[in-house]
């Protein structure tokens, strides 16, 4: 089973991961999962359903790799390491699938780093947040997000991937 990854790419500002890469070294996708998401499959079933992390990374690798493109594939569970990883992705990824969790609902500063970027972002929720508490129904990401995708299970990463995969190397052969 793949193990959920609590560290970020390097992200010292002198590194070369942190700078720009060349277009041609930038065929990945960042895949960001941020808190609890690690016990997808052993907990809430009924939420959440029963694939787990695992299952989301091997189910994004393969339609990544189907467009030509690899993945990376961060979870923490900290703020600050998952705004590091969206610095890092400047440099090697086109474009980032984001599942922030609860700080979906309170980060601005994880907001304030996908728009630092600019790099396209696709905002997924395996759950219909909009059906739930109130709370849930507002995002700091939505709008600096190119799609969001909600209410799809798992299945919301793979069309997050294929979407970002359609706007970056164009349409399907
Ligand atoms: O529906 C989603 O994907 C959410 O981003 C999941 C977050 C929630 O705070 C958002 O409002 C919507 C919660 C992730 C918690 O994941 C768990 C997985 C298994 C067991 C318990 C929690």
């Amino acid at each position: 089973m793949t193990q959920p990854t609590e560290s970020s790419p390097a992200a010292r500002p002198d590194s070369p991961a942190a700078r720009p890469a060349s277009p041609a070294a930038r065929h990945s996708v960042l895949v960001l999962n941020g808190p609890n998401l690690n016990l997808l499959g052993t907990r809430e079933p009924e939420k959440y359903g029963t694939a787990t992390l695992g299952d989301i990374e091997r189910l994004c690798a393969g339609a990544a790799d189907a467009r030509g493109l690899a993945c990376e594939f961060v979870q923490s569970n900290h703020e600050g390491a998952l705004i590091d990883a969206i610095h890092a992705a400047r440099g090697s990824a086109v474009g980032i699938v984001i599942n922030a969790g609860a700080y979906t609902h309170t980060s601005v500063a994880i907001r304030d780093a996908i728009s630092a970027v600019q790099l396209p972002a696709v905002e997924v929720h395996i759950t219909n947040v909009h059906a739930r508490e109130p709370f849930r129904h507002h995002s700091y990401l939505s709008d600096v997000c190119k799609a969001v995708i909600a209410g799809a299970g798992t299945l919301g990463y793979r069309f997050a991937i294929e979407y970002l995969a359609e706007l970056t190397q164009g349409p399907a052969v």
